[in-house]
């Protein structure tokens, strides 16, 4: 897969996608017809005829499973599970990108005067919202001016007038740094924001991978080959030559601009009643031929921004313990309900005393956990991480209360609404151990059934007039 376009001709042979040839207003219309579908586990979406506009915009592209799997390459049937299995795996060795001399967004350059934002069906989404939001599924670069460290991370971009854009870097999120870096030399900050590319580049921009590694060496690493990319128009930053739209400008390093509120992954919006952020200047507009723009509905789970998160978030976890050569992890889950953040559970099996504390306590320190992660499960690996029933049983006969570990103080996320709003900058943090602890001597004897009395039973099935 080599761009947004071959992604759209595979969910559409696989029976994915859904062309909307009837017109619709980019006002609301767009992203509720987006939202009851993906509410509905319906096919992306593909609108053609958007209301005073005459190029499309996608929508819905990771809300299954099966799609996630088809950007992966990897087959339909696979379970989130076993992308982030894959995911661990194949980014073990990473894969830098090539620099190649064109890419086909060159076509089209808007410079200076021209430059308009409006020229694009950005949707408004929620009722609340600020205004229209140009990025969503989008991933902003960003280069680091002392080391060379180039960063891809998918940042909320509002539209504040034809120009501006306004950006929502959380603090710690590597763009924020990097502003940092900047602002310190009293120099603006070159950015690039694509919207619409290879989507595994937008997987990329979302996963919380580690600092001063560059997410074009992950994506690599995933693809098994080289991400083409090519020169920015004016600050040559590298962008995915399969880019759709690509707006490049700077970010002042002391002005700000407010920004939102947005209707949030979480299910409320956020930005109402905070201060002003960074915003970008935007210099530069370069595109494809009738480009596709892309949405993600973000908003409540479980859209296409929660599966995307599950997946990447989950496989990050998973890889830092896999980094932290702790033994035994059998499998890792961070349920899209979550979004793939709040709640992580891992399934080990033990080999030594305090082994499950050991996991539960390495999960928050990860790169993934150490942020806005608030509970953590452990379970011995008879349970199967994504097994909730079987999770639930755990919890209630294997979980003794005075087994939680109890984090008073870690980073948190300004988005987390279970904290009041003028103080989200730490959370609190529990672990909650439901295995039974490896060191007892006398450990619950499990009921299993008679292995021979079964094979008899399942003989006289059909006899006993339980077959169908
Ligand atoms: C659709 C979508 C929107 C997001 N919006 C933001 C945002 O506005 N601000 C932010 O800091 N993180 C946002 N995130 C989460 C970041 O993409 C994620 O934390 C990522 O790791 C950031 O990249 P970085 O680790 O290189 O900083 C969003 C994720 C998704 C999928
Ligand atoms: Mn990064």
């Amino acid at each position: 897969m080599n761009d947004l376009r071959d992604f759209i001709a595979t969910c559409e042979t696989e029976g994915e996608l859904r062309r909307i040839e009837a017109e619709v207003d980019w006002d609301l219309e767009l992203s509720h017809i987006a939202k009851l579908n993906e509410e509905k586990g319906g096919p992306a979406l593909l609108f053609q005829n958007v209301k005073g506009y005459s190029s499309p915009v996608l929508t819905s592209a990771c809300t299954t499973t099966q799609r996630l799997a088809l950007i992966m390459g990897m087959a339909k049937s696979s379970s989130l599970v076993d992308l982030m299995r894959e995911w661990v795996k194949r980014t073990a060795n990473k894969i830098p990108p090539r620099w190649v001399e064109h890419a086909p967004f060159q076509e089209n350059v808007d410079r200076d005067d021209q430059v308009d934002l409006f020229k694009f069906p950005v949707p408004k989404v929620y009722p609340l919202d600020g205004g229209r939001f140009f990025g969503t599924a989008v991933f902003v670069i960003t280069k680091d001016p002392k080391t060379g460290w180039v960063n891809l991370g998918t940042y909320r971009l509002q539209v504040l007038d034809k120009k501006t854009l306004g950006t929502q870097f959380i603090k710690g999120k590597h763009a924020d740094i990097m502003h940092k870096v900047y602002a310190e030399m009293k120099k603006p900050m070159p950015v690039v924001a694509v919207v619409g590319a290879d989507p595994l580049m937008f997987l990329m921009g979302a996963a919380r991978l580690p600092a001063f590694e560059s997410e074009f060496d992950f994506a690599g690493a995933i693809r098994g080959r080289p991400i083409d990319i090519v020169k920015s128009d004016l600050y040559g930053l590298p962008v995915p030559a399969s880019a759709e739209i690509v707006v490049e400008g700077t970010v002042d390093p002391v002005a700000m601009r407010p920004e939102g509120p947005f209707g949030e992954y979480t299910g409320y919006y956020s930005g109402i009643g905070t201060t002003p952020r960074p915003f970008i200047n935007v210099e530069s507009i370069s595109y494809r031929k009738n480009p596709i723009f892309w949405l993600s509905t973000v908003g409540r789970a479980v859209t296409d921004t929660h599966m995307t998160m599950a997946l990447t978030y989950g496989a990050t976890l998973w890889q830092g313990l896999e980094a932290m050569r702790i033994p035994g992890i059998k499998s890792v889950y961070c349920p899209p309900e979550g979004a793939g953040r709040f709640l992580a559970i891992i399934s080990v099996k033990q080999m030594y005393p305090g082994h499950a504390a050991q996991v539960g306590t390495a999960a928050i320190s990860t790169e993934m956990g150490a942020y806005g992660l608030k509970t953590v499960i452990v379970v011995d690996d008879d349970v199967d991480a994504w097994d909730l029933p079987r999770v639930l049983w755990a919890l209630s006969f294997r979980f003794n209360p005075s087994r939680a570990e109890f984090i008073k103080r870690g980073r948190s996320t300004p988005l987390d609404p279970s904290l009041p709003i003028d103080a989200r900058d730490i959370t609190s943090r529990i672990i909650l151990d439901a295995t039974i602890p490896y060191e007892w001597k006398d450990k619950p004897v499990p009921i299993e059934l008679d292995k021979e009395m079964v094979k008899r039973v399942q003989g006289r099935w059909a006899e006993l007039g339980l077959d169908g």
